[in-house]
């Protein structure tokens, strides 16, 4: 399996029958690093939490091409006790090889010039568009140093670098019988000002690459003084056993997912799905292994064949029969088909385009019919085989129909209670006068008495304040007829001006009842609630409902969480507010050293909003000069999807399971 050897063999006189070789005057130089490390968050994103997480993917995704090319069976991450990090393939290695007009070893111009990836040979998917593909390059110019080792024709190779400048030339450090690549890395603090890898963030990531490349081994390790930890995710059944992964906590409709796989001009295409007893969608979509969370033509592709195989089956086989329509003949539709589905689809696509806010949304026209096709056929063939499945999915979809109807009448309410008139707002909304979204804030209070404190300490020009007073139901378990007709839900529908529910396909109709993201009346939903076990429910209830029925809200970023202090200070007149426990011991220590004559120390410690009186609560939690805010983001949206199912949904034992690891972290909140 090693080609080790094909590299230098190009010059033999018959070095290649038929297999492309990779040549190393094929990679093409585009330019040099030092644009990396000046616009870093042009090529990676951020240079924050997720930017620092995206060093690893992008030598992971390396690895993980080998993997695809069928050279690489194993990928191995170590989180070093600097904060270094390596990642260890035993793919073909990266040529070492001098490239014909460079004059250069390949591996130094892989490592050192922006775009030199060598991905540009037909036959691999690259991966364009998007943060990802960007090259090992680029983490090679975000890292205070990094060492790279590649196992290839019998020798291992070495070279070193800083901040992406070459040390030294490459060094033969002796004989191997291996082949591979291990890139080990420190991200530059110059750079990074956060901190450190996430074991669990990483480790969601590399779950989900093992799921989408079947039979991959990859390894996690941590090897940080006090978090020693080890993971092994190595996945035969692929697809399939990452539904199961997603429905762990839900029980299944029928035994064993089902799995279609096909291929249609060049452009091969994976789903497995399976159907349970929640009310939810949980579609999760990739391209080239990217998470495409905004859909686009793969999603609508498979949304029109599965509606399409469910009615085609249901009528020929007359299972209709005891549905009635007011508009003739009964079919179902694509929201029904789709109540209580967990499915997982993966295409590869030579050339994808991305669109879309974050770009995230695949835009290739061409895909949309390959996906249709390719999955009906692969429905339809397997409801003739399974019909007892294809009854009981359908039997769902109708039920689903039902209920479709009686939550109709409850969004038509809604809608017509937010017409554009602000005489229709919810009565407990205190709007704010400004009414450019771009400069408003909606704060989602607990409780009436907080309510009444924000209503008085805001600034009423830009912010509004909706008291919450009831409880907010459980959009993990209810059905939108239900949910519709709870007043908080409706309450928050109303205020937002986006609308409710809906297809793709559907937004565009003119309808004007379903969620569009461009009716939006405030550009930050902000969720205020007491730092207690209520407060938190009550904060997971809001974000669970937002993740489940409005995730548009949580990918635009429009979602934050308010920060209110836990402690406030005292020391004669001087006052100060503590929002963790070390800043509290911070400041008292800070005052006792200052010591003085004046009174002693005063701690107090807020435990609800509604303890501070209004010029509080204005100069803590909502004042946008001093206040902070969390941002609800959502990093790996499955692991996003498998948190709310364990925290909300019926399995009673998950859930304690997860709250008791997690007890001692202080939010589990900021996905
Ligand atoms: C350029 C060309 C080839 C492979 C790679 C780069 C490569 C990069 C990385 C980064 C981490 N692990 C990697 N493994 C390989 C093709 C090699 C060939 O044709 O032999």
């Amino acid at each position: 399996m090693a080609t080790s050897d094909l590299f230098e063999n190009e010059t033999a006189s018959e070095p290649n029958k038929g297999k492309e070789v990779y040549g190393a005057d094929k990679i093409t130089v585009l330019k040099g690093l030092e644009a990396v490390r000046k616009r870093p968050a042009m090529y990676i994103g951020d240079v924050g939490k997720r930017g620092l997480h995206h060093l690893i993917y992008e030598v992971v995704d390396n690895a993980v091409d080998e993997a695809l090319a069928g050279y690489c069976t194993k990928i191995t991450v170590k989180l070093h006790k600097e904060n270094s990090c390596s990642v260890v393939d035993n793919g073909r290695g990266i040529p070492v090889g001098i490239h014909k007009e460079e004059k250069r070893p390949a591996l130094e111009l892989v490592m050192t010039l922006l775009h030199a990836g060598g991905k540009f040979d037909k036959g691999s998917y690259k991966v364009s568009g998007g943060l990802h593909g960007v090259g090992v390059s680029v983490v090679n110019a975000l890292s205070e140093w990094c060492r790279v080792e590649v196992h290839r024709d019998g020798q291992v190779h070495q070279q070193s670098y800083k901040r992406g400048k070459i040390e030294g030339p490459i060094a033969k450090k002796g004989k191997t019988s291996k082949t591979g690549t291990t890139v080990r890395f420190m991200p530059d603090p110059e750079i990074f000002k956060t901190g450190e890898f996430e074991f669990d963030t990483v480790d969601e990531r590399l779950r989900e690459l093992a799921y989408l490349n079947k039979g991959l081994e990859i390894v996690l390790m941590d090897e940080r003084p006090g978090r020693e930890r080890h993971e092994v995710h190595r996945y035969k059944g692929g697809l399939v056993e990452f539904v199961q992964h997603m429905d762990k906590t839900r029980q299944a409709l029928f035994p064993k997912p089902v799995y279609i796989e096909g291929e249609k001009s060049g452009v091969p295409v994976e789903l497995s799905l399976e159907y349970n007893d929640s009310y939810n969608e949980n579609i999760f979509t990739f391209v080239n292994c990217i998470n495409t969370v905004e859909g686009g033509t793969h999603l609508a592709g498979f949304r029109a064949a599965l509606t399409r195989s469910l009615n085609q089956y249901a009528t020929k086989n007359n299972l209709f029969k005891n549905s009635k329509s007011s508009k003739g003949t009964f079919s179902i539709s694509g929201e029904d088909a789709r109540e209580g589905l967990t499915a997982v689809m993966s295409v590869k696509v030579a050339d994808p385009q991305f669109e879309g806010q974050t770009k995230t949304k695949l835009g290739n026209g061409e895909v949309k019919g390959i996906c249709d096709s390719i999955i009906m056929e692969g429905l339809s063939d397997y409801f003739e085989r399974h019909p007892g499945v294809a009854r009981k999915i359908i039997e769902k979809a109708v039920l689903a129909a039902r209920s479709r109807e009686a939550a109709r009448k409850a969004k038509d309410l809604i809608r017509r209670k937010s017409a554009l008139d602000s005489a229709s707002l919810p009565g407990k909304l205190a709007d704010c006068s400004n009414k450019d979204p771009e400069f408003c804030e909606l704060f989602l209070v607990e409780g009436d008495s907080a309510g009444g404190s924000a209503k008085q300490g805001r600034d009423r020009r830009f912010q509004a304040i909706l008291p919450l007073r009831g409880k907010v139901i459980n959009a993990e378990k209810a059905r939108d007829d239900k949910l519709l007709n709870n007043n908080e839900i409706q309450a928050i529908i109303t205020a937002l001006g986006t609308g409710y529910g809906g297809d793709e396909e559907s937004q565009s109709n003119g309808s004007g009842s379903d969620f569009d993201i461009a009716n939006l009346r405030y550009k930050k939903i902000i969720i205020m609630t007491d730092a207690d076990v209520d407060g938190s429910h009550i904060r997971t209830l809001l974000l669970t409902f937002f993740y489940r029925k409005m995730p548009q809200l949580i990918h635009g970023g429009h979602i934050y969480i308010a920060q209110p202090p836990l402690y406030r200070i005292k020391k004669g007149k001087a006052e100060v507010y503590a929002y963790t426990d070390e800043e509290r011991d911070y400041h008292l220590k800070r005052l006792k050293k200052e010591g003085g004559k004046s009174s002693k120390v005063d701690i107090s410690r807020y435990k609800g909003l509604g303890e501070m009186n209004p010029d509080q609560l204005w100069a803590t939690t909502m004042d946008p000069d001093t206040r902070t805010l969390l941002q609800v983001t959502v990093e790996e949206d499955a692991g996003a999807a498998n948190l709310f199912a364990r925290l909300m949904g019926s399995d009673v034992e998950s859930r304690r399971e997860f709250i008791e690891a997690n007890a001692n972290r202080v939010t589990f909140l900021d996905i």
